[in-house]
């Protein structure tokens, strides 16, 4: 399948359902929906919803399942969103740039960007609780939303990140590396693989598989992302390279070096191509998504 114009129609899907998801900017509130917009709307890859549509189309192919799961896939863009602006913050990682254009705070100021970020957070339930994502079972939301709460907080996405500041500028042994790139990368990759599952009503076996194929593709792209930082450009990232070596972040090419760290991701990629083998053809975004995840340049 030509995955460039498969992420472009799924892109354009979620970006729609992002527009009338957000609410516009109007008084009182219009400064801080503005501040949220200008974050989600600066260009993201919509990964994680994209990851979440596909997943479900896997389990139930030539349905309206993607359509009836654009709230959940919202919502796990806008949990993605906030973590970056927060993570940009001076008190967090202090970058100026992200996806290609200033950050948060540098444009609406320290106070707006968190408040930005808690609202993206809040919406994100919102979205997954309320009456938009109706052609969901209630069991069905309250799943999600327990699975999209667990990967996004302390033992998942916020845990992973208080790890990875308190062990800047430290050694320390590689299953900690695992274990700051597993919950804060991986567990919101392989939540967005996980709800797609659930929305479609999976059994338990393909609920396992799509499991293992989400941790294996959350492991690649933390692999990749780490990769690219120490290899890529600004320019092409969008965002500050060489960022990680010069905060003291310890990341797979400084355990492996720069071919075994390739190696890795290779490997990450074929076990999460293998954890499909029993999908049929129903499962081709997701493998073609494994394959860019690890081939990916920004
Ligand atoms: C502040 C609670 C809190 C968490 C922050 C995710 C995260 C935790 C920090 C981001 C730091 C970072 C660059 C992690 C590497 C992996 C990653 C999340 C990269 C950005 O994701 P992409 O490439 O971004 O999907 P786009 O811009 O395409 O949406």
């Amino acid at each position: 399948m030509e995955i460039k114009n498969y992420l472009s129609s799924q892109r354009e899907k979620v970006e729609d359902a992002l527009r009338r998801y957000i609410p516009e900017p109007a008084p009182p509130f219009a400064e801080h929906l503005a501040s949220m917009k200008y974050s989600v709307f600066a260009g993201g890859k919509r990964i994680r919803p994209i990851l979440c549509l596909a997943a479900a189309e896997a389990v139930l192919p030539d349905s309206d399942i993607q359509e009836s799961l654009l709230p959940i896939a919202c919502a796990l863009e806008c949990i993605h969103t906030y973590s970056l602006i927060h993570d940009d913050l001076p008190a967090m990682d202090n970058d100026e740039l992200r996806r290609g254009k200033p950050t948060n705070h540098v444009l609406y100021g320290e106070a707006a960007a968190i408040l930005a970020g808690d609202g993206l957070l809040t919406l994100a339930f919102e979205l997954m609780t309320g009456n938009k994502a109706t052609s969901l079972s209630p069991k069905q939301q309250l799943e999600i939303t327990y699975i999209v709460a667990r990967a996004s907080g302390s033992f998942g996405m916020v845990g992973g990140q208080a790890l990875d500041i308190a062990h800047e500028h430290q050694d320390y042994p590689f299953e900690m590396l695992r274990t700051i790139h597993r919950s804060k990368t991986g567990a919101l990759i392989t939540a967005s693989v996980e709800a797609g599952a659930i929305g479609a009503g999976a059994d338990s076996r393909a609920r396992d598989a799509l499991l293992t194929y989400g941790n294996c593709i959350g492991l690649a792209f933390q692999i990749v992302d780490d990769l690219l930082n120490a290899t890529s450009t600004t320019e092409k990232l969008g965002k500050t390279a060489g960022s990680d070596e010069a905060k003291g972040k310890a990341t797979y090419p400084a355990f492996f070096g720069i071919e075994g760290t390739r190696l890795k991701a290779r490997q990450a990629t074929s076990d999460a191509l293998e954890a499909l083998a029993d999908f049929s053809s129903s499962a081709d975004p997701l493998r073609a998504l494994a394959e860019y995840i690890y081939t990916r340049s920004y």
